[in-house]
């Protein structure tokens, strides 16, 4: 059924171990809205502590949503609920699910998604006395910063994957940035039916999210962890490329030929060797042979605590 529902219709049982009282959430700006959702900033009162103010992110559904959009927006606060709590992930804080929309309350990442913040600081590589007024106030990244975004990302994606929870589109645009730059991985709850999705088509961003996919999943359509080891690989290559557009010059139609014959992204600029051979690595066509997220884990601590 894709009618549009009438707001306020649904009914949801109690669960009070996450359940916010409405008149303690006090809503602001949009932060961003797709097709059937919105998520919007806000402040939350007494959910750390007693008298505490909290900023969160608000997801809720649009008006003129369908029935199957509510369901996925249950479906993905349901999922949360089960996963439970990592510092690399957005978690869910609470919800208003009584007497009026349904609200999920997460945790919000004030510098925004990990693509554009590395844009935004792409410039700030250049010599202080080459860089212009509003550069100067951004954070200059270092290859030691890059390397711990990855890792970061990589804790998060090794605890999802223990909890058995398949992201399907892991790429620096669902990374969010937190307080002292933490990353958190976002909409790993998301319910991605694969059969629906038209993948060929861009995104809102214009972005094709198929240069993310690992090659059996525009094959075959095929999930599982090793296919996010794939994506992370990307992501790995986005973060050392300060957000460039993987594989720019290659038509998503081309894409599984290029791969199947061997061809990969090259060496970003300035990325070390140690660093391009995990992406190689997670690029592995044969899925077995790319690393566990463990692994991944492993090798960039170690990395890491030699990086200058
Ligand atoms: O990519 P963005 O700038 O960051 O635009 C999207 C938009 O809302 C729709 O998803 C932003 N967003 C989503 N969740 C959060 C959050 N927890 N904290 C901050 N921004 C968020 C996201």
């Amino acid at each position: 059924n894709s009618d549009p529902a009438p707001f306020n219709e649904y009914e949801f049982p109690l669960d009070s171990t996450w359940e916010i009282p409405r008149h303690q959430l006090v809503l602001g700006d949009t932060l961003g809205e797709g097709a059937f959702g919105r998520v919007v900033m806000a402040e939350a009162l007494g959910i750390e502590g007693h008298g505490k103010s909290t900023i969160v992110a608000v997801k809720m559904v649009k008006e003129g949503h369908t029935d199957a959009d509510m369901a996925c927006l249950v479906r993905e606060m349901e999922v949360m609920k089960m996963i439970g709590k990592h510092k690399n992930i957005i978690n869910l804080l609470g919800c208003c699910s009584q007497d009026g929309p349904l609200y999920v309350i997460v945790e919000y990442a004030p510098y925004g998604n990990l693509k554009d913040f590395l844009k935004a600081n792409k410039m700030c590589q250049l010599p202080d006395d080459l860089r212009c007024g509003d550069e100067k106030d951004q954070k200059v990244l270092t290859q030691k910063d890059l390397i711990s975004f990855a890792y970061q990302v990589a804790r998060g994606m090794e605890y999802l994957a223990s909890r058995r929870c398949i992201h399907r589109d892991l790429a620096a645009r669902n990374v969010l940035v937190s307080d002292d730059y933490v990353m958190k991985i976002a909409d790993f709850g998301l319910a991605r039916d694969i059969q629906d999705t038209d993948y060929y088509r861009k995104n809102t961003n214009g972005r094709l999210p198929i240069k993310w996919m690992a090659p059996e999943s525009l094959q075959d359509k095929f999930y599982d962890t090793k296919s996010d080891v794939w994506s992370f690989g990307v992501l790995l290559w986005e973060i050392m490329t300060f957000g460039d557009q993987p594989y720019p010059k290659v038509t998503a139609e081309e894409l599984y030929g290029y791969l199947l014959e061997g061809n990969r992204m090259e060496k970003p600029y300035r990325c070390s060797l140690n660093i391009y051979l995990l992406m190689r690595q997670c690029w592995n066509f044969d899925a077995d042979a790319r690393p566990r997220f463990s692994e991944i884990v492993e090798n960039l601590d170690k990395i890491l605590t030699s990086t200058a």
